[in-house]
C-alpha cells in the first residue's frame, strides 16, 4: 500500500522553478530556493522518537515504527476504555497543503476513532463566513487578471512578502498605469512599492470602508444598474452607510477625511477597480464585518462589470474538491465534543473544565507551540506528564520537543499529492522526486498505519492508492475541468482550471453569485445563523452549523483592547501589537534553517520614534515586550514605518532560538473575532520596556 513512491533520484543538485508556469514563471521565493538542503538536512526527523527524559528535554530514543504504533495503541486503547474517545484531541493545521496529505488528512481516522473535534480556525476562516455571506462561495477574480486592473486595493495583505508569485501581475498593471494602493498600519515591503500607504489604526477597517461607501452613495458614484440588478439590500446599506460620514470615519481609522473622499472617488470611477483581501484583515472582534463591507463595495461601482474587477478572497472555491470523501463527516458520532484549536492551552491546562478531560494530543502539519496564542497555557499543557503526546513532524519543532512519541514525517519532494491553491487557479500534480528518507511517511500513509493499528485499517478509505485517492478527490465532472485529465497532469504537472483565461474571465459582469438569492447581499439572508464555521475547517460535519445570529447589514465593531473600550488595560500597555507574517519564513516553517535565519535576523519588534523616546529606547537595543499573558524579548527596530501606538513582530520565530523562550504568541490573546471564530492577532495591547 505504500507504494506510491517512485523516486527518481536525490535532490541533492537543488530545486527549479519551471519557467513556463503562467504564474509561478520559474521564480522560487526566499523559502524555498534552498529546499533541497532542507529536504536532506541532518536535522530531520528520520525515525521514530521515544522520550527518554522529562517532558520537553529534548531526550529522545530512535525505536521501530512497530513499537511506536504499538505503544500507540496500548496508550489510546486504555484511555478510550477509562475516558472515552473524546479525551483524544488531534491537532493539524497546514503544513502541507496538499489535498491528499493536507489540512484533512487525519480527518476520516479521527472521526471513527471519535476523537474530540478539532475547529481549525486558523486562518480566513472568519473572512470566508463574511465573503460567502455576501457572495457566495466565488472565486473572486483571476489574481492574473490584476494586469487589467486600472485600481489595486491591497487591503491587509503584503504579497511582496507572503505572496510573491502575485506581485508580477500587480506591477504590470502599475506599469501600465493602474494606482496601486495599500491600507496597512504598517509601511511593509509592499506599501513601499505602492502608489499610495493608507496608514490605517489596525482593527478598523470596516469604518473605513463604510466611509468610503458614504462618500460613493452622497456624490452619486454607484453604479445604478449594476445594484438593481444585482444586489440585495442597497436602501438598507445605504442608510447603514450614512451613519458613516468622512469626519466621524477618519477620527476611527486615523486616516483623514480627505483622503477618505479621496480613496473613495478613485476606487469607484477608476473603472476596473479590485480589492485584494489580505488574511489579517479577519483578526478583529470587528473582521467579520469588516470582510462583509469590502466584499459589498465592488458591486456598488460595478467593478464586477470588467476583467481585472471586483475582489480577491481565495481562488479556491473555484477547486472542485469532494472533501467528504477525505473527511468521511458520515463517520462523525453524534454531539461529537467540539473544540476550537485557540483554547488548546485552556483545554490541556483545566482552565475549561472538560469532561472528559483531554488525555492524548496528536499533532500533526502543526505547530502550535509557537502559532498558537496563549503561548504559556500552551506550553504548561504540553509540558503535562500525563499528557500522551504523539507528534508526526520533519524537524524537532518546539512542539514535538513536548512529545512523548515523534514520527517521521516526509517533505513535498518525497510524497505524491494533488495540490489545489490559495493563490491561483492551477490544479497542481506533486510527484515524488524522492524516495522518503529514513523512515519519514507521508501523513497519508500514517494515518493509514495508524488505522492498521487501531483495527481498522482494512476499510477501503486505507486501502487505495495515493494515485487513487487523488482521482477520487476530484469531481471531473465539474466544468471547471472540461479538457484536464490524470494524463496531463502527470506530463505536465499542473493544468489551468476551466474558468475561461485571465484574458476573459469576468464571472460576475452579469451578477451569477452563488448566494441564495443569486445576487451580491448587502443585507445578507444568511444572517440569522450567521457565525458559521465552514465544514472544511471542522472536520468534515457536513451542514453549515448555524452559529449565533449577527446583524446583516455591515458595521464597525471596535476592538476590546484600546483606550476606550478598555482604559485599565490601556493604561497599564498602551501599544498595540501586530504580529503579522515574516518574510523569510512560512509560519514557523524554516525557522530553524540558518539562510532563512540569516535573512530574518533576530526577533524584532518595530517602534515609532516617539514611542521609542518615551521609553528611552534606541535603534537595535534589547527590549522586553509583555502584558498580563506574558512577555518575549525582541531587539528594537526604531521607525517611521509603524504610527506611534502601534508596534510590530513579525511570527514564526522558534522559541528555542529566543532568550526567554517565547514568541510574539506569548502575548495574544485567544479570543475569538466576530465570525468563523477567527483570531485577534490585531488586537492585543502591550508595554515595551528596555530589557531589565
Ligand atoms: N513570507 C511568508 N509568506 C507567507 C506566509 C509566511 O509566514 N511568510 N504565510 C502564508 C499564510 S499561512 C498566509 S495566511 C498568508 C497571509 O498573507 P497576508 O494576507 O499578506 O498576511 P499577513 O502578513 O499576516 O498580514 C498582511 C498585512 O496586514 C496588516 N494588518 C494587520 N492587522 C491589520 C488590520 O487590522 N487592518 C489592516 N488594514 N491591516 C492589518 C499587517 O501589517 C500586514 O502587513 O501568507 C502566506 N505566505
Ligand atoms: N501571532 C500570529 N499567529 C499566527 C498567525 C499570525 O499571523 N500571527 N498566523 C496564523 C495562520 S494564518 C496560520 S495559517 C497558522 C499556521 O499554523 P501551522 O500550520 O501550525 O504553522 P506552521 O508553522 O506552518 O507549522 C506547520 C508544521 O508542520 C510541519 N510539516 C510540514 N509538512 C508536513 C507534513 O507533510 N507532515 C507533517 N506531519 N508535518 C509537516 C512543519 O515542519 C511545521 O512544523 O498560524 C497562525 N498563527
Ligand atoms: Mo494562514
Amino acid at each position: 500500500m505504500f507504494d506510491d513512491h517512485h523516486g527518481r533520484g536525490r535532490a541533492g543538485d537543488g530545486v527549479r522553478g519551471n519557467p513556463d508556469h503562467p504564474f509561478t514563471r520559474g521564480a522560487l521565493c526566499a523559502k524555498t530556493n534552498d529546499f533541497h538542503e532542507k529536504v536532506h538536512s541532518p536535522e530531520r526527523v528520520l525515525y521514530p522518537l521515544r522520550r527518554a527524559g522529562r517532558k520537553g528535554s529534548g531526550e529522545f530514543e530512535r525505536v521501530g515504527w512497530e513499537d511506536a504504533l504499538g505503544e500507540i495503541k496500548d496508550r489510546w486503547d486504555g484511555i478510550v476504555a477509562e475516558h472515552g474517545p473524546t479525551a483524544i484531541l488531534p491537532y493539524s493545521y497546514l503544513g502541507t497543503e496538499g489535498i491528499l496529505n493536507g489540512l484533512n488528512v487525519g480527518d476520516a481516522f479521527f472521526n471513527k476513532l471519535g476523537a474530540t473535534i478539532t475547529e481549525r480556525t486558523f486562518c480566513d476562516s472568519g473572512s470566508c463566513t463574511a465573503y460567502i455571506m455576501t457572495l457566495g462561495p466565488a472565486a473572486g477574480i483571476d489574481p492574473e487578471s490584476f494586469k487589467y486592473s486600472r485600481y489595486i486595493v491591497l487591503w491587509a495583505s503584503n504579497p511582496l512578502s507572503t505572496s510573491i508569485h502575485h506581485w508580477p501581475f500587480i506591477a504590470e498593471a502599475q506599469k501600465n498605469g493602474a494606482k496601486v494602493v495599500v491600507v496597512d498600519p504598517v509601511k511593509t515591503r509592499t506599501a513601499k512599492q505602492a502608489d499610495w500607504h493608507v496608514p490605517i489604526r489596525p482593527g478598523t477597517d470596516a469604518a473605513l470602508a463604510l466611509g468610503m461607501m458614504n462618500v460613493i452613495i452622497s456624490e452619486g458614484l454607484i453604479d445604478r444598474d449594476y445594484v438593481e440588478n444585482y444586489t440585495v439590500g442597497y436602501e438598507e446599506l445605504a442608510e447603514r452607510a450614512a451613519e458613516y460620514p468622512p469626519d466621524l470615519v477618519a477620527g476611527i481609522t486615523g486616516v483623514p477625511a480627505d483622503d477618505i473622499r479621496k480613496l473613495a472617488r478613485e476606487y469607484a470611477t477608476q473603472q476596473p477597480s479590485v480589492i485584494r483581501l489580505g488574511v489579517a484583515i479577519e483578526r478583529h472582534p470587528g473582521g467579520g464585518q469588516a470582510v462583509r463591507a469590502l466584499a459589498s463595495l465592488p458591486a456598488l461601482v460595478g467593478a464586477w462589470r470588467r476583467v481585472g474587477g471586483g475582489i480577491l478572497q481565495l481562488p479556491l472555491w473555484a477547486f472542485p474538491i469532494k472533501w467528504d470523501g477525505l473527511m468521511r463527516p458520515d463517520w462523525i458520532r453524534p454531539n461529537t465534543r467540539v473544540l476550537n484549536q485557540w483554547h488548546l492551552g485552556r483545554a490541556l491546562t483545566g482552565e475549561m473544565d472538560l469532561d472528559p478531560p483531554i488525555k492524548s494530543l496528536m499533532v500533526y502539519n502543526s505547530n502550535p507551540a509557537v502559532v498558537a496564542p496563549e503561548q504559556r497555557k500552551v506550553l504548561a499543557g504540553l509540558a503535562r506528564e500525563d499528557l500522551f503526546t504523539v507528534v508526526s513532524e520533519q524537524f524537532m519543532t518546539d512542539t514535538a520537543l513536548h512529545a512523548d512519541l515523534v514520527l517521521p514525517a516526509a517533505t513535498q519532494l518525497e510524497q505524491y499529492d494533488m495540490m489545489f491553491s490559495w493563490g491561483h487557479f492551477y490544479l497542481s500534480l506533486n510527484q515524488p522526486a524522492i524516495d522518503p528518507l529514513g523512515e519519514a511517511v507521508p501523513n497519508r500513509e500514517l494515518f493509514r498505519r495508524l488505522a492498521e493499528a487501531m483495527g481498522f485499517g482494512d476499510d477501503p478509505q486505507w486501502q487505495r492508492s495515493a494515485r487513487r485517492c487523488a482521482i477520487d478527490a476530484i469531481d471531473w465532472e465539474s466544468p471547471v475541468m472540461e479538457g484536464i485529465d490524470m494524463e496531463t497532469l502527470e506530463r505536465q504537472g499542473y493544468a489551468r482550471l476551466n474558468v475561461g483565461t485571465p484574458e476573459t474571465y469576468a464571472p460576475h459582469a452579469e451578477g451569477n453569485f452563488p448566494t441564495p438569492s443569486g445576487k451580491v447581499e448587502l443585507k445578507a439572508s444568511m444572517a440569522e445563523g450567521g457565525n458559521f464555521v465552514l465544514p472544511l475547517f471542522r472536520q468534515g460535519s457536513n451542514e453549515f452549523q448555524a452559529g449565533e445570529p449577527i446583524d446583516p447589514l455591515p458595521h464597525y465593531v471596535p476592538r476590546r483592547e484600546t483606550a476606550e473600550t478598555d482604559p485599565q488595560r490601556a493604561a497599564r500597555f498602551p501599544l498595540s501589537i501586530l504580529s503579522p507574517k515574516s518574510h523569510a519564513y512560512l509560519n514557523s516553517i524554516y525557522g530553524n534553517r540558518p539562510r532563512q535565519q540569516r535573512l530574518s535576523g533576530d526577533q524584532f519588534v518595530m517602534i515609532n520614534p516617539e514611542d521609542a523616546a518615551a521609553r528611552d529606547i534606541g535603534d537595535g537595543e534589547d527590549v522586553r515586550v509583555h502584558n498580563d499573558r506574558g512577555e518575549f524579548d525582541a531587539r528594537a527596530r526604531v521607525t517611521d514605518d509603524v504610527a506611534p501606538g502601534v508596534v510590530v513582530a513579525p511570527m514564526g520565530y522558534w522559541r528555542t532560538f529566543t532568550r526567554t523562550e517565547a514568541t510574539v504568541n506569548a502575548v495574544n490573546s485567544g479570543e475569538y473575532a466576530d465570525m468563523g471564530r477567527a483570531p485577534t492577532f490585531s488586537d492585543n495591547l502591550v508595554e515595551v520596556a528596555r530589557r531589565p
